[in-house]
Formats: structure tokens, sequence, C-alpha cells
């Protein structure tokens, strides 16, 4: 209480502000080449730098950042991630802050209300992940209450060579490359080998795609934008570092060869030391460790992406080199098994039925949160009147769309908030992925069951949700208009994971401005193959819940079949006039997804195939089935009803088969099998047989 109302008191001491420092400071947003993976790629860096440069300030001063856009054609923006601000300041753009287009720039200006390790990135589309991210330290009245013998600031980060955009466009289309990339893809003889294969099953059963920690296959990972660095520092010197996680969707295990980090602040705020051999942290979370340099030698300070894939280092001190402990790599099965405990108690809606199944779950390794203990009781006014919603995170990786309370961002954009109030947010995590999520202008205190004293909740802006699991987290609503709140993982929150939290100062018919040109874009795609005696394929333009597009079977294979073969009903043979040379079946079509089970569809269907050549309109749904098997049911104009079944097996990591066979009142019985081999990124080698077209090889493409 006494700490807030510190915080509070220098708030209203507006005065204080004439004597101020003001500090300035100048971020110019500009395209470069850098190669922080070994490969020269474009990015977007600050100063020319990646990170861009640490903002230090002391407690009290006054920031002036003059943010510059150098981009030809291309909005930038700011937030201060974790500093309370006015509202026009916080940098999300539309929703807080005006954007800054091209050529362009904006001051921000703001008093120093509180001390701690923060940092700043950009708000607008996926630049994060183009490298527009830097720290923020700022310096408490009367310096460090812990005190060090030197510092660092460490920021992490994940880096790609591809374009984020391109990223987005592969989660979107849930293709398995990045899971091959990094070798976590799961198949048959994976999980046979493993010993996971009635798990496997299970999963499948459960009609749940696989799991893994993480999305994206990254290029590097990086600590202050190298793999690797060196920091000077003398044995027996105490070290504080600065940890922030600017990765766009890559959580951390930190460990250190001098031993167990002590955690002295979380999210820039002061906490009673504990001692942690392997912090995990999520993104954007911050935290401050002392460590001791032991003796002569370099040793080593790593951070490894959860998920195992990649590691960065930095080696603090002289001489010879002394390794952190490697963290065991995952096995992506294995948390299927996790999973498995909990998949059971999955009721028909997907959500968890039984809270007694997460006490099933296999025990994994969580950010420290019921160890965090402020320095000073964190209790909120009692007289403020306590509300308590519940917040639901729902996603589907077969799909990339990812929901708060079963809408995205521009489906429902706000959570209304009454100014005065205690606002209790319980967020439940109904998803099989990690969410950091991530609260703009306040702090909130984080209510842990079992943790330490409550009144010394820890204060924190950004918590990590586990799958399967709950966090609450409480806050005093003393702001006004609206503040972002959302998942940190870049392509959640793009995908959807966003809302805006909106005080009822603005009126009842207050809608918050959204960035609709970057929410919930389309992209376009497009699957498909050519074989020796047919072509199927899916061109379209997706968003996170509709695909609008055309979807293509053609075959020229059946004029060599039709010598040898009987027809398929059985009948008469149809003579090579009445035939057409290629067969055509093209749908327009609109499908939109409803949930991870259902989705609608309707299209124009243009056709010669022999049997059916009229042109219809078309209605239906598809539905998956346990054990991933797709259901299609259409109706037609004319009356006609097809209904398919589809599924899918993955033998190793690239090696899958499929099956699909379909009923037609018009056509009735058809069926084709195949297998596709993945090549690269966007070819694979693919052979199948079809009822009417019989035998054929090929490409499959992916673009
Ligand atoms: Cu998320």
């Amino acid at each position: 209480m006494k700490f807030l109302t510190t915080i509070f008191a220098v708030l209203l001491t507006a005065s204080t502000l004439a004597q101020a420092e003001v500090v300035e400071y100048t971020l110019d947003v500009r395209e470069t080449t850098i190669a922080p993976a070994g490969t020269s790629v474009r990015a977007l860096t600050i100063n020319g730098g990646l990170p861009g440069p640490t903002l230090r300030f002391k407690v009290g001063d006054v920031a002036r950042i003059h943010v510059v856009n150098g981009l030809k054609n291309e909005e930038v923006s700011s937030h201060w991630h974790g500093l309370l601000l006015p509202n026009v300041e916080d940098g999300v753009p539309y929703v807080t802050t005006p954007p800054i287009v091209p050529g362009k720039s904006r001051t921000f200006e703001f008093p120093l209300k509180h001390a701690g390790t923060y940092w700043y990135h950009s708000h607008t589309g996926l630049q994060e992940q183009r490298g527009v991210y830097g720290s923020i330290v700022i310096e408490p009245k009367g310096g460090e209450r812990v005190k060090a013998d030197k510092e660092a600031v460490l920021v992490l980060s994940d880096w790609t060579n591809e374009d984020p955009q391109e990223v987005m466009r592969t989660l979107m289309r849930a293709s398995d490359w990045y899971a091959i990339k990094k070798g976590t893809a799961q198949s048959i003889l994976g999980a046979a080998k493993s010993g996971y294969l009635k798990d496997y099953f299970q999963r499948e059963k459960s009609r749940l795609p696989p799991m893994d920690v993480s999305d994206v296959a990254y290029d590097a990972f990086l600590i202050n934008g190298k793999p690797l660095s060196t920091l000077k520092a003398k044995p027996g010197e105490r070290v504080r570092l600065r940890i922030i996680n600017a990765a766009a969707s890559t959580y951390f295990y930190l460990n250190s060869a001098t031993g167990p980090l002590s955690i002295i602040a979380a999210d820039g705020m002061d906490v009673q030391p504990i001692k942690q051999s392997r912090l995990l942290i999520g993104m954007a979370e911050t935290y401050d460790v002392l460590l001791t340099v032991p003796g002569s030698g370099a040793w080593e300070f790593r951070a490894t992406s959860q998920d195992g894939s990649g590691k960065a280092s930095v080696f603090i001190g002289d001489g010879e080199n002394k390794s952190a402990a490697d963290i065991e790599r995952l096995n992506p099965y294995s948390m299927n098994v996790a999973l498995a405990a909990v998949l059971d108690q999955l009721d028909e809606t997907g959500q968890l039925s039984d809270k007694e199944a997460l006490a099933q779950e296999k025990p994994r390794p969580l950010p420290p949160y019921k160890r965090l203990k402020a320095v000073k009781p964190t209790t909120l006014p009692k007289a403020a009147p306590v509300r308590r919603i519940q917040l639901k995170l729902n996603g589907d990786m077969m799909r990339y769309i990812w929901t708060i309370n079963g809408t995205t961002l521009t489906e429902n954009s706000t959570i209304p908030v009454k100014k005065g109030e205690v606002l209790q947010m319980e967020i439940r995590n109904d998803s099989m992925m990690h969410h950091p999520m991530h609260l703009h202008g306040h702090f909130f205190r984080l209510l842990m069951e079992d943790g330490p004293d409550p009144k010394y909740a820890p204060l924190k802006h950004t918590v990590d949700v586990p799958p399967m699991s709950k966090r609450v987290i409480e806050f005093y609503a003393n702001e006004e208009k609206d503040w972002a709140f959302h998942c940190h993982l870049l392509y959640h929150m793009h995908a959807g994971m966003m809302k805006v939290l909106s005080y009822d100062d603005q009126g009842p018919d207050h809608k918050p401005s959204l960035d609709l040109k970057n929410e919930n874009p389309f992209y376009f795609l497009l699957d498909g193959n050519v074989q020796s005696q047919m072509s199927m394929g899916f061109a379209r333009f997706m968003d996170s819940r509709n695909d609008f597009g055309a979807m293509w079977k053609t075959g020229w294979g059946h004029d060599q079949e039709m010598g040898m073969m009987e027809s398929h009903d059985g009948g008469p043979m149809h003579s090579h006039e009445d035939m057409p040379d290629v067969e055509y079946e093209v749908d327009l079509m609109w499908m939109r997804y409803i949930n991870p089970r259902w989705m609608t569809l309707a299209g124009y269907r243009f056709t010669n195939m022999m049997d059916d050549d009229e042109d219809t309109a078309f209605v239906g749904f598809t539905h998956r089935l346990p054990y991933m098997f797709d259901f299609t049911g259409t109706v037609e104009s004319n009356g006609d009803l097809r209904f398919s079944l589809a599924k899918s097996l993955q033998l190793t990591d690239r090696l899958s088969t499929f099956a699909r066979i379909e009923y037609d009142t018009a056509q009735e019985w058809m069926w084709m099998a195949g297998a596709n081999y993945t090549l690269t990124k966007n070819l694979g080698l693919i052979t199948s047989y079809d009822s009417d077209y019989g035998f054929g090889a090929g490409l499959s493409f992916r673009f």
C-alpha cells in the first residue's frame, strides 16, 4: 500500500516536474542490412543497431524521446513497455497514440515515476520481429537497493532470416516445415521409436494437432544482437544482469556457470531475493539477477530457447571458458504425455471441464511465480469495489487463430473497466501453448494459489499463463481511456489474441480505435499438386476466420485407363465422344471457421465432369472427427448431396500418406490415396491413385 501510495503521490505532484531534469533521446528507425545469424538480411534497426540503444533515466526525470520514422512506406510506433505514463504516450498506434507516418517523427514526453528494468518496442504489425526494440533502465532516487560492482543489460531475442510476414503466412497454413526444420516434427514412426505410440493416438483421438512449445524455427537466438558475446568482470565481482526477453515468440531458460541466479527484481519491481538455478522467462518479462564471478575464467550465462532448438551466451570474465549446464531438450512426444492426462477431461466444446485434471499434469518447469514476493506490501485500496472477470485463452494450431473469450480483436475489442474499481482477471488458458499476457499502463498483483502471503503478491506487467492452467491477477483501476491487453507472442497477437481495456469515462458508446490495416490481414496461399494423371489444389485468401478462394480438381488420366477398366459405377462404358479430354471441377468458395471442430462452406461449382457436368451452387460443412478424420458434407442447388471423409497420417518427419473417400448422389463412390514427401518449405514429391484418373506422380507445392 505504502509503495503504491508513493507512486500515486509522485503522480500527483506534477509541480515537481518543473524542476525535473529532461533527458532526451532520438530513436531513428531505418531499414538496414545486418547479419545477426550470418546471412545478410534487410532488417529494421534503431540508430543503426540491433537492439536499439539503452535509454537511461533516474526516477523524477522527464523523458523526451524523438522517434523518427525513416521507412519509406510503413508506419512506425514505439511502446514503452512496463512504464506508467500518460495514456497518449503509451505508443500503441491508434489505440492510444497516433502512428508515426513515413518520413515523420513524434516526440514522446513523460515523467519517470518508478525505477527498474524495462524496454521499448514497435507495436506496429510484425516490426518487433524485424528488430525494433531496445532497453530502458530507470535508477531509483538514492541508488539501487541491492548494490553490485557492475551491471549489464542483456536483451534476449529470436532472429529469423525470413520476412516475418512470410513467417505469419507459414503459420497460417499450418505447415509442418518449422517443426521439420527444428527437429520437433511428430510422426507415427517417431512416436513408436520414443515409446509414445499410445499417446500419439490418444492425441489424435482427442482431435488435437501435435504439440510444441514454440511455433517458429529461428535462425539464431541473440543476447544484445549476438549469439555469443563477452562481458568484462573480475573474480569476486558482483554483477547485476538486467535481463529483458524481447523475443517475438521464444521463452528462454536462463542458467549460469557461476551457480544459481539470485533474482532481485521481476518486471522492474524489486522482489525479495530468491535463488533459482534455472529460470524460465516469458516474452516481455524482465528479471534483474545477481551473480558473483567465482574466480578466474570466462563464466557462461546462457539463454536456451524453451524448445531446445538453440541458445545465446555471454561469457563473463576472462580466461578459460566455463560452460553452463546443458538444458535437456524436451521430447516433443512427452509433451503429449503431459497433456494426455488433461485430454480426457476436455468436454465437447474443447474446454477444460475439471480442475483436477491440472493436478495430473506432469510437472514442467515454469516461471518462479510461486516464490516471488514483493519487498513491501502491495495490497490495494480496501474501500474499492472488487469485480472479477474470466478471460479464456484459446487457439488452434491447425488454423492459427488465437482468441480471448472466443473472439479476435477485430471481432470484439473491448474489456470494460470502471474507474476506481479493483478488477480481478482470472485468465484461463484452454490452449496447448504458453501465453505471456501483458497489460499496458498498470502493474497488477499476481495472486498465486499456494504462493507467498498475498499481502506481498509481486507486481508485474506480464504474466505467463501455461497450457491448461489459470492465473489470477488484480489491479486498481486508477487510469483513464484505453489500454491494450494482449498475448506478447507476436504472432498470437497478430492472429487476434488482444483486447482493449476500456475505461468507462469515455461514455457508453465509445469504441476503441484499432490499427485495422495491420489487424487480421488477409494472406494469399497456394497449395496444390501437378501429377501425371491429375492436378488438385486450393488457392485462397485467408484471414483468421475466413478462406476465400478456388479449389480445383482436374484430371486427364482416364483416357488411358478406360480401355483397361470398367467404369466405376459398373455400368456400360462411356464412349470417347461424350467424354472431355480434360475434366475439371472448380469450386469458388468461402469457408468460415467456427471452432477447431466445425467449418461452414458455401460456393459455386463449375464443372465438366462427365457424370455431373452441371454448374451448381452449394453449401455445407466440415467437421473434425476423433482421430483427425475430416468429414465434409455439401448439398448442391440441383439437390445432389456429397459426403467425403479424409485423413492424413504422418509416417516420418517428411513422409505422409493421405486417403479420401467420397460419395456423391450423382457420381456415386470415388476414392483416392497417396503419399507425399516434403522436400523443401515449398516443394514435395507426390504420388497418388485416384479411382477416376488412375495412378500418377508429380510435384506438390505450397506457396
Ligand atoms: Cu499467445
